[in-house]
């Protein structure tokens, strides 16, 4: 099995790139485990308080949940993996039944901050893109897909998210073998990326 870690500051196009790279595989050769799917249970918060909570800090994030799951899947067992809900901000009591295949990808902000994690890793990739150019797709985003206001992301952006990214995201950059610059489509790097894999499962 060829677990590949992908990192990189909000709205840097990491799922976008996982997306496009599966689009050339062939169905069932490889899973995502998204780091969203593992955010800690915070059903004794209210929801104003989960509003409030900082999601961009290691500590948000469940490894311990994160990392038994790749050990499981890597001993080829399928796991329950958590649903969240960005709209409760909770996890859900839904799970969705995952089973091991030939490739993992684990995606997501925080996932080159955890040593433990960082060495169930395989390959670990960085998207870097320009702080503007992730305001902007960020901005973006969240105003059309996650129900926010202007105000709202603009205050989040400055308060928490460019402060966690500069403490905690940034600097794991260094842990990476690979950077994908990403201000542009980056159709190399996913051809690159594809090959690798593709390298694994023939
Ligand atoms: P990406 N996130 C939410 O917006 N709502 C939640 O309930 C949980 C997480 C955001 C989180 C982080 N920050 O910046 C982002 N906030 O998801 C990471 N607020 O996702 O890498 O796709 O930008
Ligand atoms: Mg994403």
């Amino acid at each position: 099995m060829l677990i590949i870690g992908i990192a990189g500051g909000t709205g840097s196009g990491k799922t976008t790139i996982v997306n496009q790279v599966l689009q050339g595989l062939p169905e069932g050769v490889a899973t995502v485990i998204s780091q969203d799917s593992y955010y800690k249970e915070t059903h004794h918060l209210s929801l104003d308080a989960r509003i409030q909570s900082n999601f961009d800090h290691p500590n948000a994030i469940d490894f311990d949940l994160l990392i038994t799951h790749l050990k499981d899947l890597k001993q080829n067992k399928s796991i329950q993996q958590p649903i969240y809900s960005f709209v409760d901000h909770n996890r859900t009591e839904k799970t969705t039944t995952t089973s091991p295949t030939k490739v993992l990808i684990v995606e997501g902000i925080l996932i080159l901050t955890n040593p433990e994690l960082r060495d169930l890793l395989d390959l670990k990739i960085y998207v870097q893109a320009d702080t503007d150019e992730r305001l902007i797709r960020r901005f973006k985003r969240d105003i059309a897909e996650r129900g926010r206001d202007s105000n709202e992301v603009l205050d989040r952006y400055q308060n928490t998210l460019k402060p966690m990214h500069q403490l905690f995201i940034e600097p794991s950059k260094t842990f990476a073998d690979i950077i994908i610059p990403n201000n542009k489509h980056n159709t190399v790097a996913i051809a690159v990326l594809r090959d690798v894999i593709n390298q694994e499962i023939l």
